[in-house]
């Protein structure tokens, strides 16, 4: 009797005792949130550098501002979804059975850690997270919009004309400071010790499994032949093709939030 491919993935998945995760945008989509590349994405507008970079900031943060501000926005009424919830689960049962469970994100949005992963590697910060550019503090800001002067903005227009906040207007830490995203834009390095979580999560990992991400950022695309190199077994979620579905052993075509509940409802192998 053949066994399918999902048959044989779940068997991998049972017997797997380090497991590795890496998502991106596609996660969040049912929850709401747009992703990237896709129809309707948000670089689909812009180019992604043309505001997710240092250059962009230097050249108008307050435009810069006005795309986070309006992500903050839609983020606000997202909630976790079905894919969220089933990573959530994957984790305990893995953790519970003794194994290791790393789940490293691209995405900025905080689902992951809502729905109540623990083990989570963020490789390009939170939505959530504000830096001084003075004094360097990190802290926690959910405050939408956010200042005064950017309620309902609504989603920047390149075509409307640089400047039009003023730095009076920006948001400012208490050190008077101005404050930016906690995030890694386009030709910023990641966190050292974020590439170092991720890499050890991948070091000898049995499984890493690829959901909603087209693969093309680096270097969060690179885990996925780093985890090749090392033998393990790699499994796509996604609704098409990415730029890393060549490399994997079990391609499942369609919705995260459709597919993932039952394929990770996998009770782990016994020592
Ligand atoms: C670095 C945070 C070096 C901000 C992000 C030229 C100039 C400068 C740099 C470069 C360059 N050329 C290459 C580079 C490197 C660059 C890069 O990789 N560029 C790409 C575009 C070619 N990388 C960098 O710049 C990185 N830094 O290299 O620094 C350095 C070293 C030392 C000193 C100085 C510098 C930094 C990269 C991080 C950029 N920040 N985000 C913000 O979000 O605003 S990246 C951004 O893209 C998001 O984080 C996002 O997560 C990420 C990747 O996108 P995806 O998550 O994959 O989302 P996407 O929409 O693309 O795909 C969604 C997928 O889901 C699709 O496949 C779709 O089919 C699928 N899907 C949709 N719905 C569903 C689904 N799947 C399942 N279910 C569904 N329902
Ligand atoms: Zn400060």
């Amino acid at each position: 009797m053949n066994t399918t491919s999902r048959e044989r993935f779940q068997s991998t998945l049972a017997r797997s005792k380090k497991i590795a995760v890496l998502t991106g945008a596609g996660v969040s989509a049912e929850s709401g949130i747009p992703t990237f590349r896709g129809a309707g994405g948000l670089w689909r507008r812009y180019e992604a550098t043309s505001l997710a970079s240092p250059e962009a900031w230097q050249r108008d943060p307050g435009l810069v501002w006005e795309f986070y501000n309006h992500r903050r926005e839609r983020a606000l009424g997202c909630s976790p979804n079905p894919a969220h919830r089933a990573l959530v689960r994957l984790e305990d049962r893995f953790r519970d059975a003794g194994g290791a469970f790393t789940l490293i994100t691209q995405n900025i949005d905080g689902l992951h850690e809502r729905a109540g992963s623990r083990n989570v590697v963020r490789l390009h910060g939170s939505l959530w997270q504000v830096r001084c550019l003075s004094c360097a503090r990190v802290t926690e800001n959910r405050e939408v919009p956010i200042t005064p002067a950017f309620a309902g903005s609504g989603s920047p227009d390149p075509e409307a004309g640089d400047r039009r906040f003023t730095a009076a207007e920006l948001p400012r830490c208490p050190c008077g400071g101005v404050l930016r995203p906690h995030v890694v834009w386009f030709g910023e390095p990641l966190d050292a010790g974020d590439i170092a979580a991720a890499t050890a999560a991948v070091e000898g990992c049995d499984l890493l499994i690829v959901v909603g991400t087209s693969a093309v950022v680096y270097p969060a695309a690179g885990f996925v032949p780093m985890a090749k190199r090392q033998g393990a077994r790699i499994a796509e979620v996604n609704v098409e093709p990415s730029a890393v579905t060549g490399l994997c052993d079990f391609v499942f075509t369609g919705s995260a939030g459709e597919i993932l509940p039952s394929l990770l409802d996998v009770a782990p192998a016994r020592a």
